[in-house]
C-alpha cells in the first residue's frame, strides 16, 4: 500500500482550490458539484468525527488535520479526537459524530453510524477521477486510455466503461492486465501501437507513467496516482489540463456517498 507523506499534505488548503478550480475548466462544475451531480446527495452540516489511527505504520502528519481541513471545505462540521484508535472512536461517537472517518495503513473507512452506510476510499477515488474525466468538455471521442487497473484504476476503469466509454487499458502487471481485460471487456492498450488520448486515467504509484505519445493537446490526465503521471514539462508542452490531488476529491468522494 503506497502511503502518503506528510510533504504530500503540505497546504492542502491551497492544493484543493487549485484541483477544484482546474475540475471545473474540466467539467463545468466544481468538484461539490460533480459530487451532487454522482451520488445525487448534499451535505448539510454533517458531523464528521475524524479519529487517527496508531496501527501499523502509525500516525501520518497532517493526515488528520489535512482530513479536517477538507471536511470543513466541503460544508462538514468535523473535529480530529484528542485520542487514536478505540479510545478516539468512542470519544467521536460521545462528541455526536455522525460520520466516522479512520485510516489504517490498508483502509480509509468513511461510516455514516446514522444510515450505516460505509465507504472505502480506494473505489471511490478511481470512481471520483474516473467521472471527471469522463465530464471533459473538450473531449474529442469517447476513448479513455486507463493506466494502472489496481485498487483505484480498477473500479475508475468499470466506471467508465457502465457510462459507455470506450476503455484502453495498461498495467504493468502483465496477469493483471489480461485478467482486467477479459473481466471488463476493455482494449488492451500496446504501447507499440501508439495513438493519442483526449481523456487519460491514471492510478499507478508510480512518476511518468504516461508517455508523451499518447498525450494529445489539452488533454485531460486525471490521477489521483501518486508521484506524477507526467512531468512539469510535458504537461505545460501539450497544454494538459491535470486533474491531481492527494486525498480531499477522494475524501469527498467517500463522504458524499455515505450520505
Ligand atoms: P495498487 O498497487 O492497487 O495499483 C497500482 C497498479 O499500478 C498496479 O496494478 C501496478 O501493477 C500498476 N503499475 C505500477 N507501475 C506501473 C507503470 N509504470 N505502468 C503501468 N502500471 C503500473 O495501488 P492503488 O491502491 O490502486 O493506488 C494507486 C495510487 O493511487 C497510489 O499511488 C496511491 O498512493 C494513490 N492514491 C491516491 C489517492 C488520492 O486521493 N490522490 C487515494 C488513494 C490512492
Ligand atoms: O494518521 C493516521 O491515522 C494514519 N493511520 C493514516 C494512514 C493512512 C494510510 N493510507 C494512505 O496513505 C492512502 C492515501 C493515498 C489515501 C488513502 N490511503
Ligand atoms: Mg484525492
Amino acid at each position: 500500500m503506497a502511503l502518503l507523506t506528510p510533504e504530500d499534505l503540505e497546504n492542502i488548503n491551497r492544493q484543493l482550490q487549485e484541483a477544484d478550480s482546474t475540475v471545473r475548466r474540466v467539467t463545468g462544475l466544481d468538484i461539490k458539484g460533480v459530487c451532487k451531480d454522482f451520488y445525487g446527495t448534499t451535505p448539510c452540516c454533517e458531523k464528521v468525527g475524524i479519529v487517527p489511527v496508531t496501527s501499523g505504520n502509525g500516525i501520518i502528519g497532517n493526515f488528520s488535520g489535512s482530513l479536517h481541513v477538507i471536511t470543513e471545505y466541503f460544508g462538514f462540521d468535523s473535529f480530529v479526537t484528542a485520542m487514536p484508535d478505540v479510545s478516539g472512536y468512542y470519544e467521536a461517537v460521545r462528541n455526536g459524530a455522525r460520520i466516522i472517518l479512520m485510516a489504517d495503513d490498508n483502509t480509509f473507512l468513511a461510516h455514516n453510524l446514522k444510515n450505516g452506510k460505509i465507504a472505502n476510499n480506494q473505489p471511490c477515488t478511481g470512481r471520483i477521477y474516473a467521472e471527471i474525466a469522463s465530464r471533459y468538455l473538450k473531449a474529442d471521442s469517447k476513448d479513455v486510455l486507463v493506466v494502472g487497473l489496481g485498487k483505484v484504476g480498477f473500479p475508475g476503469a468499470a466506471h467508465l466503461v457502465n457510462k459507455g466509454f470506450r476503455v484502453y487499458g495498461y498495467d504493468s502487471d502483465k496477469a493483471l492486465l489480461e485478467k482486467t481485460v477479459s473481466d471488463l471487456g476493455i482494449t488492451l492498450f500496446e504501447p507499440e501501437n501508439p495513438r493519442k488520448f483526449s481523456i487519460i486515467f491514471e492510478a499507478t504509484p508510480c512518476a511518468d507513467t504516461v508517455p508523451e505519445f499518447v498525450i494529445s493537446e489539452n488533454c485531460v490526465i486525471s490521477t489521483p496516482g501518486i508521484p506524477c503521471a507526467i512531468s512539469r514539462e510535458l504537461q505545460e508542452k501539450y497544454g494538459v489540463e491535470l486533474v491531481m490531488e492527494p486525498l480531499g476529491i477522494g475524501t469527498a468522494s467517500m463522504l458524499y456517498s455515505v450520505l
